[in-house]
């Protein structure tokens, strides 16, 4: 039997609950660092905490990336086997607006968990995953970006996340511990946060369909992402940990698609179908065909999206997908989920979710 001991930081988070729920299913105890809120944050990890299956399996405790001494302490109670660092001020946006505290958390947060290994000692017992990101390549400098491709960040979320994959390799090379970094591309489910643009699309779509609102607002949709599944991803985090040596790997579907395309084939979906008019900051969508029993909420000409200044970055990464060459040759990777299965899920998701009668925001 497996007796293996992981710490998931991040584990309230989309990537967290995907990963400690894959762990548990491998016999994993599952420990994971949450924070503090002042409202409720666990919705993604009920199902787990609440199943009897886990009792004395999963463990929760109170931390934060930037206070060094909760995260040191926790290590030192735990002696994991591995550490998943996944916690993260993620947004990109956000970044933006928060510089300092994206740096704090996403840079010196990794720092303090790859101190904390040092310091304690555990630098032969404990594996270490970086949670890196395809934001790095940014201003890309090359058609598909593998790990040989150049970075060049353009916010302060990639800059932070720059630091945390040289300092995951710094620590690699000068004190032996296994520390590995998995560059993964977009990745998204029913679980995404809500303000990310695919979530934010399949939500929005299915307020309108329940008559909740009546527009969705976006930024640059002509922005290209290589989207996967996050259940495919963090598979492929504990994968990156199994290798034989620490390594650097890319986790990509290799198809790119636009927001405009996600926007459309979530329609399409359901069968309505939508047409453009305007450019640039006048550019819309309208309602074209659709069932009209089926959608009664819909009227044909309907303005279901707008473009507001507000959701441009002063910097956007317009243009990524990955080459994932090398996963698939030593880890093994292959992508799982079609773009049209990721939209289907959640889709049905959402529209599951605002159906409720007595949903309020
Ligand atoms: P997410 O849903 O935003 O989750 C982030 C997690 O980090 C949440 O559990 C959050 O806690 C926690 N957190 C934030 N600040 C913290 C702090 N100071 N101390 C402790 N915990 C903190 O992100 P995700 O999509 O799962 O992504 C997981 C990781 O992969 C992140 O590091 C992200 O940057 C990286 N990544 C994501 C993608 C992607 O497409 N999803 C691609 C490449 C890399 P709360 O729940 O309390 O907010
Ligand atoms: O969904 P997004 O916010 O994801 P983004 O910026 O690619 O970042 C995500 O993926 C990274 C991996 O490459 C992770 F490291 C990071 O933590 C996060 O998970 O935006 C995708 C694209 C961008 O070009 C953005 O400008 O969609 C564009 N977009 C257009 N309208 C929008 C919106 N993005 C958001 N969030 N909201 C909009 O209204």
């Amino acid at each position: 039997m497996n007796k293996k001991k992981a710490l998931i930081t991040g584990i309230t988070g989309q990537d967290g609950s995907y990963l400690a729920e894959f762990l548990l299913n491998k016999k994993y105890i599952v420990h994971g660092i949450k924070r503090k809120s002042s409202s409720y944050n666990s919705a993604r990890i009920d199902n787990i905490y609440q199943n009897k299956k886990y009792k004395n399996k999963f463990f929760l405790h109170y931390g934060d990336l930037i206070d060094a001494a909760s995260v040191s302490e926790i290590i030192n109670k735990i002696k994991p086997d591995e550490i998943y660092n996944l916690a993260a001020q993620s947004h990109v946006g956000v970044s933006f607006k928060l510089p300092n505290y994206t740096t704090q958390v996403n840079a010196i947060g990794t720092l303090n968990i790859l101190d904390a290994i040092k310091k304690l000692n555990l630098e032969k017992k404990t594996k270490f995953y970086q949670a890196s990101t395809s934001e790095l390549f940014g201003k890309i400098q090359e058609k598909k970006q593998s790990e040989k491709t150049k970075f060049y960040p353009k916010s302060p979320y990639a800059s932070s996340k720059l630091f945390a994959y040289w300092i995951t390799k710094n620590y690699r090379e000068s004190y032996n511990i296994f520390a590995s970094n998995g560059i993964l591309f977009n990745h998204e489910s029913p679980r995404r946060g809500e303000t990310f643009v695919t979530r934010k699309i399949t939500m929005g779509i299915s307020k309108i369909i329940n008559g909740l609102d009546n527009c969705i607002y976006l930024g640059n949709i002509y922005s290209l992402r290589d989207w996967g599944h996050a259940k495919d991803y963090v598979e492929m985090c504990w994968k990156v940990l199994q290798n034989k040596k620490s390594d650097d790997f890319i986790i990509a579907t290799e198809k790119q698609y636009s927001v405009k395309f996600f926007i459309e084939k979530s329609f399409q979906y359901l069968g309505i179908k939508i047409s453009w008019v305007g450019k640039g900051l006048k550019e819309k969508a309208l309602i074209k065909n659709f069932n009209k029993e089926k959608f009664p909420n819909l009227k044909k000409g309907m303005i279901v999206v707008r473009i507001d200044k507000k959701h441009f970055r002063p910097n956007d990464v317009d243009n990524l997908i990955g080459d994932s060459s090398k996963a698939k040759k030593i880890l093994n990777w292959k992508s799982k989920t079609s773009i049209y299965e990721l939209i289907k899920e959640m889709m049905d998701h959402d529209l599951k979710l605002f159906k409720k009668k007595d949903f309020k925001f």
